[in-house]
């Protein structure tokens, strides 16, 4: 267990096809906002938020990848090292799921051995779900998957994503925060995302924990 105020950080990334709502769900999660007319990734954006477990407090850093395909190439530079994924699908659109599967397969051939990986089914908020909830529970089960449901338009399930995730990650994988040479900095801590039609909307780190 950690002693009084000491932080470890973790990275952690999401991945999956374009427009499941990777960005919507950090956006939500960090931000308590959502936006219909979000614009899609460029690359990937992080954000550090620091998490209240309790007992402990954990910095996420929090890589949300473009999920076009013309940047999977890039994919692999920022899921190295990540200790937790999340991989998210869409529950009106069965090819996301299918795609998701194949990120599963992914990581576990080419991430970090081990590494905790979330499937989310977002936008339960919408009617005419493609995907079957028992299906994808079974495949989550089966494959050693936390498995959660959840839309990022409501919020509904949005925080149990990131806070069970966190709770997953062993304590001994996570680095000290303030060890030298480590990767990224505070400073270097944003998130940024577009909307169509309005100013670009970023958010810097507020202090404190998250939400
Ligand atoms: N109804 C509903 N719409 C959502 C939800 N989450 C995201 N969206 C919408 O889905 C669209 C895509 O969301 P993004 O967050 O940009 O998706 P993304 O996975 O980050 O997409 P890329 O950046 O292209 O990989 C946007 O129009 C969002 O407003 C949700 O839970 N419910
Ligand atoms: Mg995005």
């Amino acid at each position: 267990m950690l002693q009084g105020s000491s932080t470890i950080q973790f990275k952690i990334v999401l991945l999956g096809e374009s427009a499941v709502g990777k960005s919507s769900l950090v956006w939500r999660f960090c931000q308590d906002q959502f936006s219909e007319t979000i614009e899609s990734t460029v690359g990937a954006t992080f954000i550090h938020r620091v998490m209240d477990l309790g007992e402990y407090s954990i910095k996420l850093q929090i890589w949300d990848t473009a999920g076009q395909e013309r940047y999977h190439s890039l994919t692999p530079m920022y899921y190295r090292g990540a200790k937790g994924v999340i991989i998210t699908y869409d529950v009106t659109n069965n090819d996301s799921y299918e795609k998701a599967k194949d990120w599963v397969n992914e990581i576990r051939t080419q991430g970090t051995p081990n590494a905790k990986i979330v499937l989310v089914a977002n936008k339960i908020d919408l009617e005419d779900h493609q995907v079957d909830q028992m299906e994808a529970m079974k495949y989550a089960e089966s494959n050693d998957l936390l498995f959660f449901e959840c839309s990022a338009k409501t919020g509904e399930g949005v925080k149990d994503v990131f806070f069970g995730l966190s709770k997953a990650l062993p304590v001994k994988w996570g680095e000290m925060s303030n060890r030298k040479g480590m990767e990224f900095s505070d400073s270097e801590d944003e998130f940024s995302v577009n909307v169509k039609n309005s100013k670009k909307v970023n958010k810097k780190k507020e202090s404190g924990g998250c939400c």
